[in-house]
């Protein structure tokens, strides 16, 4: 069979876990969604850098100094004639979304779509994160101006709780590039080692009252999926902003506890759980 055209490229995983960064997840999601032939690149996180510019990517994202800061996914299409490389989880599903049909894939962006819950403000949207600023990245077309919203206050709302994951995250690094990643951490929080970034996470009560604000400032979102049927922001039929939460929930149910993640699934109505259960079930696929 020939290789496939398009070239995925995504964090790469410890050998016994699976992809789990948020961006490249969503993305993971829309390729299978919309039944494209791809395969996967992995890549380190240290090496990211190096593999976008050499695909002669530029940066989609900048750090608080305004230097660039480059980030996966990246997507590449070396079909002849057509070779491109897009560097931004949008502009990805952008791409796939005008080549779905061909590939007997769904639609990312329904045309019947009446667009619900696109406008849900994040209540933390104004929250200084701590590290690069999110991405509000200015959508591909006008027309999917309301989704790139959307895709910036989802951002915002589960980066105020990713404390909530970053000490379990190492189990996912591959072993051969742990250290590098650990200390590319540290260098940007600007502290000596990935220990002392650990330890700014607090104690267990720290935690604890973390986790139970999670409840809360995750309620306006669930709201949304609480008022149709679901288990999709429409009801029954998936569009790119499921995903986008998909590829969050993907992250928070790989590092938060057992017992945290048991727990977050059964809160306001059981919606985050049903829909991460749907979602893995339909279009989670490794290839
Ligand atoms: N706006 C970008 C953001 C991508 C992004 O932030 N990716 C993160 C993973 S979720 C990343 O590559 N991080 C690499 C690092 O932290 O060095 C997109 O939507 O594609």
């Amino acid at each position: 069979m020939a290789s496939p055209t398009l070239i995925f490229y995504d964090i790469a995983t410890h050998p016994e876990h699976t992809p789990y960064a948020p961006n490249p997840s969503k993305t993971r999601y829309a390729l299978n969604f919309t039944k494209a032939p791809y395969r996967t690149e992995w890549v380190d996180i240290p090496d990211i850098q190096g593999v976008r510019t050499a695909l002669d990517c530029p940066a989609a994202r900048k750090f608080l100094d305004g230097s660039d800061f480059h980030t996966l996914p990246v997507l590449q299409d070396t079909t002849p004639g057509a070779e491109c490389v897009l560097g931004d989880s949008l502009d990805i599903a952008c791409y796939l979304a005008s080549r779905a049909t061909a590939w007997g894939g769904a639609a990312l962006f329904p045309a019947d779509s009446t667009r619900y819950g696109l406008d849900y403000s994040s209540p933390h949207i104004d929250d200084p994160t701590g590290g690069p600023p999110l991405s509000a990245r200015e959508a591909p077309t006008p027309d999917l101006a309301d989704y790139a919203r959307f895709n910036t206050h989802v951002d915002a709302t589960f980066t105020a709780y990713v404390t909530l994951t970053s000490q379990n995250m190492t189990r996912a690094f591959p072993p051969a590039s742990a250290t590098r990643t650990k200390a590319l951490f540290a260098q940007r929080a600007g502290v000596p080692s990935w220990d002392d970034l650990m330890g700014f996470l607090g104690d267990a009560e720290k935690r604890k009252g973390t986790f139970r604000a999670f409840e809360t400032g995750i309620s306006g979102l669930a709201s949304l999926y609480a008022q149709k049927e679901g288990p999709f922001l429409e009801g029954q039929t998936p569009s790119y902003a499921d995903l986008v939460v998909g590829g969050w929930l993907r992250m928070f149910s790989q590092f938060m506890e057992q017992d945290e993640w048991a727990e977050f699934c059964t809160w306001h109505g059981g919606v985050f759980g049903r829909l991460h259960e749907v979602l893995q079930r339909q279009y989670w696929e490794v290839r």
